[in-house]
């Protein structure tokens, strides 16, 4: 026969061991878009103790939906190396852009990230940084209906050596440390510079330049990258966000 209690046993016993294991990791990634999966993959692969937080349902922020809804995204030869190592079916366009499907893309880099053994939690929100002695070190979080419904619920904290702003165009870690914490950043103006306007060329070649400790303890990748810099946006071509999410988890580690 089988058990309604076992089954809800089953799931909160292991809910509340996952929980506990990852109130100290060594990395901590705010957001589960392409960027932050691809970090976790690069980070967990190399043994690295990393737990990744998605605000939302499902994973993959702005990947799954493509370009306007079609579900496919563009993917430039030079980041062809990464949809290899996850295992993404592509087919060429032309010589310099190829094309794969966002739904298949998603669900490999999540599934390849777990594999590697990072833990990824959906539906919890950092909402805060623990900034201790100038450093962050570490992320306040939030299980997201209880943020969506404004409920006066305190947080849990969760301590890291690294944080990893991977929230994309909303960069909204390191906002939240400049606004709380009245820090200055490592950027020209020593706060979020800001997203500029489209220009793919550009963007996806500073994405790069922009991957990096913006703050002690506190490291950005992918479309956040380039807010807190100034770089443009890119619309739906991936392989800046696959390189700067490779890239984050390169700079991570050496500084672990
Ligand atoms: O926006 P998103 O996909 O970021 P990304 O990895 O990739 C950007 C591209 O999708 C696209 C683009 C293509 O070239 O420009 O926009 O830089 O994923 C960010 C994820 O972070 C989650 C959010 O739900 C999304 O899934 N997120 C945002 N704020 C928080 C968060 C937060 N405070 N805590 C947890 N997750």
């Amino acid at each position: 026969m089988l058990d309604e209690v076992k089954i809800s046993s089953a799931i909160i016993e292991k809910g509340l061991r996952r929980m506990r294991e990852i109130t100290r990791v060594d990395v901590v990634i705010a957001g589960g878009g392409p960027s932050g999966l691809t970090a976790a993959y690069y980070l967990a692969k190399d043994n690295i103790n990393v737990v990744l937080f998605e605000r939302a349902l499902k994973l993959g922020g702005g990947m799954p939906g493509g370009g306007n809804g079609y579900p496919f995204i563009v993917v430039q030869k030079t980041a062809l190396e990464i949809l290899k190592e996850f295992d993404v079916n592509f087919t060429p366009y032309d010589e310099e852009y190829f094309i794969a499907d966002s739904l298949e893309t998603t669900a490999k880099l999540t599934a390849k990230a777990i594999d590697a053994g990072a833990k990824i939690l959906n539906l919890i929100s950092c909402e805060d940084v623990v900034l201790i002695d100038d450093r962050v070190q570490g992320v306040v979080v939030i299980s997201t209906p209880i943020e969506m419904a404004g409920l006066h619920v305190d947080p849990l904290t969760v301590r890291s050596k690294a944080v990893i702003d991977a929230t994309g165009h909303s960069s909204e870690v390191t906002r939240t440390l400049v606004k709380k914490g009245g820090v200055r950043l490592n950027t020209e103006t020593g706060g979020v510079v800001g997203e500029k306007p489209m220009w793919v060329d550009f963007a996806e070649t500073t994405i790069i330049e922009n991957t990096k400790e913006v703050y002690p303890g506190l490291f950005v990748c992918g479309m956040a990258a380039n807010a807190v810099f100034g770089g443009p946006r890119m619309g739906p071509i991936f392989g800046g966000m696959f390189l700067s999410g490779k890239e984050v988890a390169r700079i991570v580690k050496e500084s672990l």
